[in-house]
């Protein structure tokens, strides 16, 4: 294993260009704000006036008035703030459509029969020429019944704008993946050509239209995220059709990504019974057949399928899947079954076979989790609810909301008092949240002050009460208002829990609309969080020795999460290495000195 002293890290990057940075993070929630606020109002004054023109023919004068050039349409969101008293970014529920924690629309009563024809236009809206920001800058695909996944067209309305656009060339290929996935997805005919290969216990396959990988579900939530990402960037990569094993959850926490398919693997596939006993020792391990002489490069024939062990435990000849020979044998293998708990993007970046591909697909390197996240992972309507019920009730008035995402990897529950200090001198130290002034005294003069929602995730309340508490008991000494709020406290991990997994979602994905965000170490549901949200986190180093780090935390050096165990392999060399040296845009993690992560480059900092 090869580590990495951090502090060499960080003193190779200036911290004065790190501000310039912070100023792109922390720049969009007015534009998108006024964004949304700008179009619900639209939308609401071309209504009212509508009815109003047929029933007063007084409001014709009116109806010049805002049609004269001066007064068109709400051109600012400062002119759109004046005709709508609500706060904005409050989502209503008459814009919420169908969402009622259900797949189905809402029951209408009779004098709503109306809005219930609206409701149903606006699901049969053709999307050919949907905006950009609804479409997410093109990222997402026409075609889908709105209703039945509602997270996915409105994501914008809750969303900052993204300051990075996707490539059109990866526009293109996930156009073209689509495609692919229709032709080839479950039930059609390459599918059932394929299956047969499966079935027939031959020990070589042959040819098939279609390839396919298989992500076995595995690990906690955050991890599947980050691995099914993954697993997505290789089948685009190898021109793969990806089918996800839906687990015990996976149906009930996200919708369809691809229009007019499935990507759950269906209920009959074959081997599913077998996912649970596949392991390093498995006749059919890629890692275990290359360590037998079981499987060598130059071999023409190939087994119908492989078992990739790429689990954090791998060992060096599983890791062999990072590199260029064993990949051109593993491209004629019809189907790979995949079981993976890491983001192991930044490996692919290693093989040249791949580099070229990944360069033209993502033009800002550190993009592939965001734009891959925000393509792929829509909460289904249950959890959508989860989301935007939280949001409109605790966080939309905000000025600026926060995310805090507390996880310790300490022995016994807490809370500790050593990482509710770390938390407490990480928030002062950045100036994320205003310090409290000892003069209790002290009222503020306005009666409007500035407010800072603070969305902490944990699995116990402890933290986020002491730090409520002394907003409440202190002022602060710049007159802001602080408010702490924590959707749950699940106490542990309860994977097997529908609505423990639900909240665990709901909560990454809250935290992901945040304005700033700080998350902890080693974790992947931050992760999740900073990628989806295109956030550089804060990150509060892991404490050793129950002692409170010094620094508490740092700025994370780009978006991407972090692969936790990648392979030290030089595939050319056939000898050891640190491969977080061989390019320049992978680089080892701030939070794990071993890990690998991708990386902008210098001119990121
Ligand atoms: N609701 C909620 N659940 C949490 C929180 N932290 C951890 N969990 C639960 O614990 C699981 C932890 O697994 P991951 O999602 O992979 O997160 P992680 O921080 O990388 O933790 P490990 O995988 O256990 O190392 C989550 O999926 C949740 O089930 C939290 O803040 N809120
Ligand atoms: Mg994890």
């Amino acid at each position: 294993m090869v580590c990495m002293d951090l502090n060499d890290l960080r003193k190779r990057f200036s911290p004065a260009k790190i501000l310039d940075r912070d100023a792109i993070d922390g720049a969009r929630p007015l534009e998108a704000r006024s964004l949304v606020s700008f179009k619900l109002i639209a939308a609401n004054v071309t209504r009212t006036f509508a009815a109003l023109l047929v029933i007063l023919p007084i409001l014709v004068t009116l109806t010049f008035v805002y049609r004269s050039p001066n007064s068109d349409r709400p051109s600012s969101f400062a002119e759109a703030r004046v005709l709508d008293p609500k706060p904005p970014f409050l989502i209503t529920s008459e814009s919420l459509g169908s969402l009622n924690g259900s797949t189905q629309p809402l029951e209408v009563q009779q004098p709503q029969e109306q809005q219930q024809k609206e409701q149903q236009e606006q699901s049969s809206v053709d999307h050919t020429a949907m905006p950009d920001d609804k479409s997410l800058g093109g990222l997402l695909p026409s075609g889908f019944d709105e209703a039945s996944c509602v997270s996915r067209y409105q994501s914008f309305m809750y969303r900052k704008a993204s300051p990075f656009k996707p490539s059109s060339y990866l526009l293109s290929k996930l156009r073209n993946y689509e495609e692919l996935h229709r032709r080839c997805g479950p039930g059609t005919q390459p599918y059932n050509e394929a299956l047969k290969q499966l079935k027939s216990h031959h020990k070589s396959a042959a040819p098939t239209e279609c390839n396919y990988i298989v992500w076995i579900s595995y690990s906690g939530l955050g991890n599947r995220i980050l691995t099914v990402a993954s697993a997505f960037l290789y089948a685009l990569l190898t021109n793969r059709v990806l089918l996800v094993d839906p687990g015990t959850d996976m149906t009930d926490l996200f919708c369809e990504p691809f229009p007019s398919t499935s990507w759950f693997l269906p209920g009959d596939f074959p081997l599913t019974k077998q996912f649970n006993s596949f392991n390093q020792k498995s006749p059919q391990c890629h890692g275990y057949m290359l360590k037998n002489n079981l499987l060598n490069v130059s071999m023409e024939r190939v087994p119908p399928y492989l078992y990739l062990h790429l689990g954090h435990d791998y060992n060096d000849h599983d890791k062999l899947f990072f590199c260029d020979e064993d990949q051109s044998l593993l491209g004629k293998v019809p189907w790979l079954i995949m079981r993976t708990d890491n983001y192991f993007v930044p490996s692919l970046y290693l093989l040249p076979s791949f580099e070229q591909e990944l360069h033209n697909l993502f033009h800002e390197k550190v993009t592939i989790f965001h734009h891959l996240g925000r393509y792929l992972f829509h909460p289904t309507n249950q959890v959508w609810g989860l989301i935007t019920r939280y949001y409109n009730a605790y966080l939309a008035r905000a000025d600026e909301r926060i995310g805090v995402q507390i996880r310790t990897f300490e022995d016994g529950r807490g809370p500790f008092p050593h990482v509710q200090e770390q938390i407490q001198a990480c928030l002062f130290k950045e100036k994320i949240l205003p310090q409290v002034s000892k003069d209790d005294s002290s009222i503020s003069s306005s009666k409007n002050p500035k407010s800072i929602a603070v969305l902490t995730t944990s699995l116990i309340s402890g933290y986020s009460e002491t730090m409520r508490d002394m907003y409440w008991e202190h002022p602060t000494v710049t007159g802001e208002v602080v408010g702490f709020y924590q959707p749950s406290h699940e106490e542990f991990q309860q994977s097997h829990k529908k609505m423990h997994n639900r909240k665990a979602w709901a909560e990454m994905y809250l935290l992901s609309l945040s304005d700033k965000l700080v998350t902890s170490a080693w974790s992947t549901f931050g992760y999740v969080a900073q990628g989806l949200g295109g956030l550089k986190p804060w990150i509060l180093y892991k404490p050793e020795n129950k002692k409170t780090p010094q620094p508490p935390c740092g700025r994370a050096m780009s978006i991407e999460p972090c692969f936790h165990a990648p392979p030290f392999w030089d595939c050319k060399a056939k000898r050891g290495t640190d491969t977080g040296k061989i390019v320049p845009h992978v680089i080892h993690c701030e939070d794990i000195s071993w890990g690998l992560k991708v990386f902008e480059g210098r001119e990121e900092l």
